[in-house]
């Protein structure tokens, strides 16, 4: 289970590695998507919050239309931890579900 421990740079540049889908802007990062219609978006914004709840973690998210956009950051402690990075790799597996 990832902690909320701070990483340093090489860190957050491996875990960004994993993830191409992400992109690191500051203390968050970010992935957007478009969703197959507009109920498919906002059912899998659903699924991200359930696994948000599991995990005790949420994401900032922005819904326009089919357009999602899902950023990460462990607000308490200012920046990236790997709870952020756990969760990105379940929104990318649960997008892909959702033909997103
Ligand atoms: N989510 C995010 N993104 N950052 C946090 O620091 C955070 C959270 N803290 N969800 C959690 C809840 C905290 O409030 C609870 C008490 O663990």
């Amino acid at each position: 289970m990832a902690t909320r421990d701070l990483l340093d740079e090489a860190a957050i540049a491996a875990e960004l590695d994993k993830l191409p889908s992400w992109s690191r802007d500051g203390a968050e990062i970010r992935r957007q998507m478009k969703a197959p219609s507009f109920m498919a978006g906002i059912e899998l914004v659903a699924a991200v919050a359930r696994a948000a709840e599991d995990a005790d973690h949420h994401p900032d998210i922005d819904i326009r239309w089919r357009t999602l956009t899902f950023a990460l950051s462990t607000h308490s402690a200012g920046g990236l931890t790997g709870k952020d990075f756990e969760l990105a790799q379940r929104i990318d597996e649960l997008a892909s579900a959702h033909g997103a």
